[in-house]
C-alpha cells in the first residue's frame, strides 16, 4: 500500500509504419493515453489501449481522458493508501471503461513491483522468458499485396499469420494464402463484421484449416457465437465479447468459442487478465495475448502477460518495427525463430525515452493529490 501524490496524463501519437485497416476502419497513426503514477515509493506507467475513435469498443481517447482526470483519478487520490489490487472496488462507482481503469491498475501495479524490484512477469507467475510471436496484418488493397505481406513476415520470423477479414475480403483471400502457405499457422479475424446469416462464409473456411476464426460476430454477443461454433469446425476465438473472467466463463459455459484471446487492456487491466488466464485455463482451453498497436509500455505489459503458463497459442506481440519507425521506449526486437525476450527488470521493466515521449505529446496534464 502507498499514496499516489500525481498522476500525469499525456495524448501521445506516433506514426505506423504503414496504414491498419481492420473491417471497421482504417488507422495511419496510433494515438493513445499514457498515465505516469507517482507514488511515495517509485514511478509507474500505464497505457491506454483505446483509440481515437470508440470503433472497437465505446471507450475512445477523449472519453478515456475525461473519466481518468475527472473520476478515476480524483478517486485514487481520495482513497490515501492503496493497492493495485484494490482498484477494482475502488473504482466500481463507474460502469465500465475497462481500458480507462487498466491505465490506471497497470501503472499502479507498475509502481508497486518497481518499488519492490520485481519484475511484473514474475509476479503474474510467468513460466518463460521468452515468447512466441504472431503478426496481424490488415485487410490490404488486393490480394497480391496480401500475399507479399505474409511473405515479408514469415521470412522475418513469425511464427503465426493472422489475417483481417471483412465481407467481399474473406474466402479468396485465405483461400490464396493457404495455397502458397499449406503448413503456416494461419487464423482470420472479423472484428465483428458478420452475422449468423454469414455462416456459409465460415463453413466455407473450415477447409483451410485455420488455427482460429477470431469474433465473427458482434461485439457483445455469446449465445450466436454458440450457434456458429455448432455449425463449423474451426475453432472459433472470443475477443470483443470477453471483458471480464466472468464473460469468459460464461463463453465457455455456452460453447461461445474454443479459444480465448486475452487484451489485459480490454478487461480492466493485468490482474483482471490474470483472472480470465486463470478460469479460462482451468477449463482446458488455450489463451493468447492479443494487441492494440502498443507503444513499448503497453508492449512490455502484454510480454508479461503472455509468458504465463496457459499462453499456449503465438501472441500479437509483434516487434515495434511492425508498426513505428520510432516506438516510445527502446524498441522491442524479434529473434529470427520468432520470439521475443519478456521483460525481466523491475516492473514492466521499460521506460520511455525522453526525448521521443516529448516529441510524440500532444498534450500533457499534471494532476496532483490535495
Ligand atoms: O499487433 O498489436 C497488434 C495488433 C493486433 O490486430 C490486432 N489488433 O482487433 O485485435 C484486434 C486488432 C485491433 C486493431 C484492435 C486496431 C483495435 C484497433
Amino acid at each position: 500500500m502507498t499514496r499516489v501524490r500525481a498522476v500525469e496524463l499525456r495524448l501521445v501519437g506516433l506514426g505506423l509504419v504503414r496504414p491498419f485497416r481492420t473491417s471497421f476502419g482504417q488507422m495511419t497513426e496510433k494515438a493513445c493515453v499514457l498515465a505516469k503514477v507517482e507514488t511515495d515509493d517509485a514511478i509507474g506507467w500505464g497505457e491506454c489501449v483505446a483509440g481515437a475513435e470508440p470503433d472497437f469498443s465505446e471507450e475512445f481517447n477523449e472519453g478515456a481522458w475525461l473519466v481518468l482526470r475527472d473520476l478515476l483519478v480524483p478517486a485514487l487520490f481520495a482513497a490515501g493508501d492503496v493497492g493495485a489490487a484494490r482498484l477494482d472496488e475502488l473504482f466500481a462507482f463507474v460502469r465500465g471503461n475497462p481500458m480507462a481503469k487498466a491505465t490506471l491498475v497497470n501503472a499502479l501495479l507498475d509502481a508497486e513491483l518497481r518499488a519492490q524490484g520485481r519484475s511484473l512477469a514474475s509476479f503474474l507467475g510467468s513460466e518463460r522468458d521468452r515468447v512466441e510471436c504472431g503478426v496481424s496484418i490488415g485487410i490490404a488493397p488486393t490480394a497480391e499485396a496480401l500475399l507479399d505481406q505474409v511473405a515479408g513476415h514469415l521470412l522475418e520470423g513469425y511464427r503465426r499469420i493472422k489475417l483481417k477479414i471483412e465481407p467481399g475480403a474473406d474466402l479468396e483471400r485465405v483461400r490464396a494464402v493457404r495455397e502458397r502457405h499449406p503448413d503456416i499457422l494461419l487464423s482470420v479475424d472479423a472484428n465483428a463484421a458478420y452475422t449468423l446469416e454469414d455462416a456459409d462464409v465460415f463453413r466455407g473456411l473450415d477447409p483451410f484449416e485455420l488455427l482460429m476464426v477470431e469474433q465473427p460476430l458482434h461485439h457483445e454477443d455469446l449465445v450466436d457465437h454458440a450457434k456458429l461454433q455448432r455449425q463449423i469446425r474451426t475453432d472459433l476465438c472470443l475477443d470483443e465479447s470477453i471483458r471480464s473472467a466472468a464473460h469468459a466463463e460464461a463463453a465457455i459455459e455456452l460453447g461461445s468459442c474454443r479459444i480465448v484471446n486475452i487484451k489485459q487492456g480490454r478487461v480492466g487491466g493485468v490482474l483482471e487478465a490474470k483472472r480470465v488466464h486463470d478460469v479460462v485455463s482451468a477449463r482446458g482451453v488455450p489463451v493468447w495475448c492479443g494487441g492494440m498497436l502498443e507503444t513499448g509500455i503497453g508492449r512490455a505489459t502484454n510480454l508479461a502477460l503472455a509468458s504465463m503458463p496457459g499462453f499456449t497459442l503465438p501472441g500479437d506481440t509483434s516487434a515495434s518495427r511492425r508498426y513505428f519507425h520510432d516506438d516510445l521506449t527502446e524498441p522491442f526486437e524479434m529473434a529470427p525463430d520468432g520470439t521475443m525476450a519478456v521483460p525481466d527488470e523491475p516492473g514492466i521493466g521499460v521506460q520511455p525515452l525522453p526525448e521521443r515521449l516529448r516529441e510524440c505529446t500532444h498534450r500533457l496534464e499534471r494532476l496532483t493529490a490535495g
